[in-house]
């Protein structure tokens, strides 16, 4: 770990942003200056699914530029899931303690990025929660309000997780908390990789702490949100809610059969 040499976050280590980008083209200088200023310890990655727009050539600027600054060029579109495990497993190659979820859009403020950091010395993941008392909501639509708080009631109650923003994509992860998660089994492509994620740290016994941040609605931009996607997340949700419901069903009958079985 790069100690004393001003890369390190106090309490946490060598700290990776990880922002998925798609025809962000509009956005990507302005989230990455966002970010420098207001954490200057930390380093970006880039992961841009070769966007039509030019982003990526764009933010290989921005890296020539300032050496904190790094892309992923991957090839296509596949989704925001296969790109933050693609950064995610190019931060663990490179001996990074933490990596950060940020959407490009402006709508995750880098200027909550410190408090997150704070709260990340004594929590494996870290949610910057729409939903936690004191978070603000700016100019974002009714429909995706109430969108996210009917998919987060859902996936609170079909899940039994205590998590009051599972959908939330502005997260702080801890390598450590990384490696307990199976990772490989992750199958989200759009937004329910947000939820599958908060699924496995809870199953991983992680200690997962939620920040109140102020959410923005993007200004600038085209949204990738369609009813596909939250289809998927629709589907998804309810398929791990029954496999986790069927496996503590046979775990129960299980216990209750051995244990009559051991009855005198
Ligand atoms: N690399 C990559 N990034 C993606 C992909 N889909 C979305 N993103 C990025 O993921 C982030 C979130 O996407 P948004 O379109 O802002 O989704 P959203 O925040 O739910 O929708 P809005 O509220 O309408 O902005 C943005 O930085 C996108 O550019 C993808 O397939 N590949
Ligand atoms: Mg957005």
């Amino acid at each position: 770990m790069a100690q004393g040499s001003g890369t390190a976050v106090p309490g946490v280590g060598r700290v990776l942003v990880v922002i998925p980008t798609y025809n962000e083209a509009d956005n990507v200088e302005v989230i990455v200056r966002r970010v420098r200023r207001a954490a200057p310890q930390v380093e970006i990655l880039v992961a841009d699914d070769n966007s039509p727009d030019g982003t990526g050539a764009r933010a290989a600027e921005l890296a020539r530029a300032d050496a904190r600054v790094h892309v992923l060029h991957r090839g296509g579109k596949q989704g925001l899931g296969a790109a933050y495990l693609a950064g995610f497993a190019w931060a663990r190659q490179r001996g990074y303690d933490a990596v950060v979820e940020m959407d490009a859009d402006g709508s995750h403020a880098p200027e909550d990025l410190p408090a997150l950091l704070s709260a990340a010395r004594d929590a494996d993941v870290v949610i910057g929660s729409r939903w936690a008392r004191g978070a603000r909501l700016l100019n974002w639509p009714l429909r995706r309000l109430v969108l996210s708080r009917c998919a987060n009631l859902y996936a609170r109650l079909a899940l039994g997780m205590p998590v009051a923003d599972a959908t939330g994509g502005y997260r702080v992860y801890r390598v450590g908390v990384l490696d307990r998660m199976d990772l490989g089994s992750v199958c989200s492509q759009g937004y329910s990789f947000q939820v599958e994620l908060s699924r496995l740290a809870h199953r991983a016994g992680a200690r997962i702490v939620e920040v109140p941040i102020t959410f923005a609605e993007r200004e600038r931009g085209a949204s990738k949100m369609s009813p596909l996607i939250v289809a998927e997340a629709l589907w998804r949700v309810t398929g791990w809610a029954v496999r986790d419901r069927g496996a503590a069903v046979r775990r129960g009958w299980r216990e209750a059969t051995l244990g009559r079985a051991r009855w005198p």
